[in-house]
């Protein structure tokens, strides 16, 4: 028997909740009317929803995504919106014992009527309430209203009953947004961000829904894995509602029946002890199939069911839970104490790698995230081998689904709390929503094999070391604002819910040195400790030599164009000028155009043809190709530092999350993906530089060129050098992977794989751009003993002497790496110099045919006369995307793939297919092309 049988699907993979004797009236659904007093408002409303969404369905505003109507509707965010509706009930109901409204989510500030008595009220979007409705249903038709208050208006009220100003007050003013976002506990994005609009959404976001039961049903449940010493252990807790007055007696049972093991157990409950701890212990006789990151294994799940009897009412709930132990490893990396602590993960005692990116919410209006929207972005991200995301604190916690997805891909989640790039208020109420608001989260969230660690915000204490909000002279006050916050209150609550994780107060932070620090360290940045963010445009990123070298980069990101497509939808013909009102409006960082055009034309040639619009399609392809090199550049080089341990301490890097996987809205920032669902060039290149073997090749201070092997996916084991001195090492034998809780044949699987990967042929091949035929060819042979090592270096002197290449402007070189059986396991490219004063051929690039492979792939032959670069394919209005794009054709012809994500009509593709490579790209002074 299914105990999700006469449930109600939350979610995926989690029954909330299902009760024979029990009936839950479900509100969410059409049947709404949103409604705005002062201006007259009616329009149906669908819950989950926001009254903008309303309000487009009923014609009231057109598409807010469209040119500047972030700012026309921003009346829309300034009223007060009423949600309401009629529903009948049964007699049932009205006689249950207990009789209960559950919203699952208010946003923000609500009163809730129900048969025009005042139920409850919420002012945190990222809290559940239950309302009692004892008494106050009836037979037959009732009605219930949900009143908001704009919560701008409420945020501008907080600010003038503060005694102190809590800034930031205002977003810069080229966001367009509003002010005192940080004075309620909402999505703070939705004032705007620096990559997105100001909607600042009221609704039922999330289900709501009536509960009548006898006595008790289980309202949440959680389920904590973990290692005790050789046996796993899982940690359940169930968090019942129970009768206010009478004790509840009842049978709790627990089963994971992959393993078939149950607990069973009579209990009594009452309102002063509603919950109750199960450990369910799997004997070690039970082979336990592990969950593993994105490409270390598979990510095993079983289900945890739960199920409460008690009298009539039987409730239950199915969590997905998997097997795998996290370790966040802060120790010395050597005996001065001065070089710091190491800071990387370790997943079933395997050092991983964090390969990752930001996530932030997917729409403005959390209900038009589909369960298929949520699949496209996170397998886009596991498509480029990411296995790790962080779930930025300026968004929401998200949905159930997004977690399971994350579980499922193995896309490790580094969560963050809803704080972000702000001080916040510590009066008593605020403090006790955020406490609620916290377990809360943690108790839904925690059964995810996916979350890694906590973090209480982001960047606030850089922002607070760093003087980012004026506040020097009140320095003590805001210091011990953030304690009470982050410390005080939200550390105990995360510890207490979850024993199986770290807390971090901030990220970034120094880790263990921000704890002992005071929470606030000196140098919040410090490369030596805990993870960093790094932004700067004004040194050259294509350049490995301009970054740093930190244990984790859980942040670092350029600008670019989202696609010239998708762009389209929202802005019309005339908008589209590199100066144009539009063009300036949807770029919310300030003189980010500008900076975008500075830092092509170190590298490139800015357009420069007499055709506005072509102009400003160029410089959307051109400051993509400078997005893509540059986080190329970026996390290659933190992939390099991996096995490296510097003399003055820093290195041993184990992560590089670039900003940010996907997108708001059509506008430029910094992600990958764009709204529309279109990888842009940078994406592409992500599967490039997150791939299994990577060959990577920079510039040395002095000029040479050298070329790393980074090996990922595979076991790699630290070491102690005699001197104290950590290391890392790519496992050699089989004990010491057993050793670390692996089974036997899983070790030797791994190392297997290492045999076969850590050893191989490079390929350095250096073309004259004028002509197919390489050069000059090296071969060198590796046999690597760490995950990341140079395998060639040469001065580029000796690359053009011993090629016979007339200069750097003239050749690039092409790798290839090849395992023991010759086949080849990735390639590379680097120019030898920018683009900009390089002596590129002019190009012809075509699409020389496109044939159809089967309903969803369609193959494209493309060809040229000449070394190209950045070849660049787009094809409008068909999602999906191709097997490989802004790459270098150094062959008169390539064959690529495009993927559909839905049949496709060949003729059409084809009709809308473009190629281009730099070439193109038409300039007036100085030509692109030599
Ligand atoms: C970091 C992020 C975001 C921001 C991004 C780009 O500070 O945490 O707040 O959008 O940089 O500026």
């Amino acid at each position: 028997m299914s105990l999700c049988m006469f449930g109600y699907t939350l979610a995926l993979a989690t029954c909330w909740l299902g009760v024979q004797a029990f009936v839950r009236v479900d509100l969410s659904g059409d049947d709404w009317v949103v409604s705005e007093k002062t201006k007259g408002i009616r329009v149906p409303g669908k819950v989950p929803g926001s009254m903008y969404t309303a309000l487009q369905d009923g014609g009231i505003i057109q598409d807010p995504l469209y040119r500047d109507n972030d700012v026309t509707y921003s009346w829309v965010g300034r009223g007060d919106w009423t949600y309401s509706r009629n529903f009948s009930v049964t007699s049932d109901v009205v006689k249950a014992g207990q009789v209960w409204l559950i919203c699952e989510g208010l946003d923000t500030i609500a009163t809730v009527i129900v048969n025009g008595q005042e139920v409850g009220q919420s002012e945190n979007m990222f809290v559940w309430s239950a309302f009692n409705l004892s008494g106050i249903l009836q037979v037959g038709n009732n009605s219930i209203e949900v009143n908001f208050k704009s919560a701008v208006k409420e945020a501008a009220a907080r600010t003038n009953k503060s005694d102190y100003d809590i800034p930031p007050a205002c977003p810069q003013a080229a966001q367009h947004g509003e002010c005192h976002v940080n004075q309620i506990r909402k999505e703070q994005c939705s004032f705007s961000w620096d990559w997105g609009p100001s909607f600042p959404t009221q609704g039922i976001w999330k289900p709501i829904y009536i509960d009548a039961y006898g006595r008790a049903v289980i309202r949440e449940a959680a389920a904590l894995v973990k290692r005790v010493n050789t046996q796993w252990q899982v940690d359940i807790e169930v968090y019942l509602d129970v009768d206010n007055e009478a004790e509840v007696k009842g049978r709790l049972d627990a089963a994971i029946r992959d393993f078939n093991l149950s607990f069973s157990q009579d209990l009594s409950f009452s309102k002063t002890k509603n919950s109750f701890k199960i450990n369910l212990i799997v004997p070690e006789d039970r082979e336990v199939p592990l969950w593993w990151p994105n490409g270390y294994g598979n990510q095993s799940l079983f289900d945890l069911e739960v199920l409460f009897t008690s009298g009539g009412d039987t409730s239950s709930k199915t969590l997905r839970i998997g097997f795998r132990t996290v370790e966040l490893v802060q120790v010395p990396v050597s005996n001065r104490t001065e070089h710091g602590l190491s800071f990387y993960y370790k997943i079933n005692g395997i050092p991983v790698f964090l390969k990752g990116s930001n996530w932030i919410p997917a729409d403005s209006f959390q209900e038009r995230i589909t369960i298929d929207t949520l699949r496209f972005l996170l397998g886009s991200a596991a498509n480029v081998s990411i296995n790790s995301l962080r779930v930025w604190g300026g968004g929401v916690y998200e949905s159930e689904e997004f977690y399971n997805l994350c579980d499922e891909l193995g896309i490790m989640i580094w969560q963050d709390l809803m704080f972000s790039v702000a001080l916040y208020p510590t009066y008593p109420e605020f403090l006790s929503s955020v406490a609620t608001e916290v377990s809360q989260q943690v108790r839904r969230l925690k059964s995810h094999a996916s979350i890694i660690v906590w973090a209480g915000n982001n960047e606030n204490e850089s922002a607070l070391k760093q003087n980012w909000f004026r506040i020097t002279s009140n320095y003590s006050r805001y210091y011990d604002d953030y304690v009470k916050l982050y410390v005080t209150t939200i550390k105990p609550i995360v510890e207490q819910e979850d024993s199986t994780r770290e807390y971090l107060t901030s990220s970034p932070s120094n880790g263990k040195e921000t704890e002992k620090e005071g929470y606030i360290a000196q140098d919040s940045s410090s490369q030596l400790y805990g993870d960093v963010h790094f932004y700067d445009y004004s040194v050259d990123q294509w350049n490995a030599q301009s970054f740093r070298i930190p244990r984790m980069a859980t942040e670092y990101g350029v600008q670019a164009w989202c696609n010239n497509e998708s762009l389209s939808r929202v802005l019309e013909p005339s908008d589209l000028s590199m100066e144009s009102e539009m063009v300036n409006h949807r770029q919310h960082h300030p003189n980010g155009n500008q900076e975008m055009a500075d830092e092509v034309k170190v590298h490139l040639n800015l357009p420069g043809s007499s055709d506005e619009k072509s102009n400003f399609v160029d410089f959307i392809y051109l400051t993509q190709i400078n997005q893509a090199m540059c986080i190329r550049t970026q996390s290659e080089h933190y992939r390099r530092y991996q096995s490296q341990l510097l003399p003055d301490g820093r290195g041993l890097t184990m992560g590089a999350l670039y900003w940010q996987l996907n997108d708001i809205w059509q506008a430029p920032t910094w992600a990958s993906i764009d709204y529309e669902g279109s990888w842009k060039m940078l994406h592409y290149y992500a599967r490039s530089f997150f791939n299994r073997t990577l060959i990577s090749p920079y510039r040395l201070k002095d000029g040479s060129v050298d070329v790393f092997l980074v090996l990922d996916q595979l076991p790699v084991v630290e070491v102690r050098g005699s001197d104290g001195t950590l290391s890392f090492r790519l496992a050699n034998n089989i004990s010491e992977l057993v050793k670390l809780g692996l089974s036997a044949s899983e070790a030797s699987e791994k190392l297997q794989a290492v045999k076969e990967a850590s050893s191989g042929s490079l390929r350095v091949q250096i073309y004259d751009y004028i002509s197919f035929n390489p050069l000059h060819t090296w071969t060198v042979k590796y046999n690597l003993k760490t995950a990341a090592e140079s395998v060639f270096t040469k001065s580029v002197s000796d690359l053009l002497a011993e090629s016979g290449c007339p200069s750097a402007e003239n050749c690039l070189l092409h790798l290839t790496a090849t395992d023991s059986d010759g086949l080849v396991v990735s390639t590379n490219w680097y120019p030898l110099a920018y683009p900009r004063s390089s002596k590129l051929k002019p190009a012809q690039v075509k699409i020389a045919s496109v044939t159809r492979a089967n309903e969803h792939t369609v193959d494209i032959e493309v060809s040229s006369d000449a070394i190209a670069l950045f070849v660049w394919l787009s094809v409008d209005n068909v999602r999906g995307h191709f097997s490989d794009n802004g790459f270098l054709l150094f062959t008169p012809s390539r064959r690529v793939r495009f993927y559909a994500s839905d049949t496709v009509d060949v003729g059409y593709f084809s009709s809308h297919l473009r190629v281009r490579s730099v070439a193109d790209v038409k300039t007036s002074d100085v030509p692109i092309v030599g």
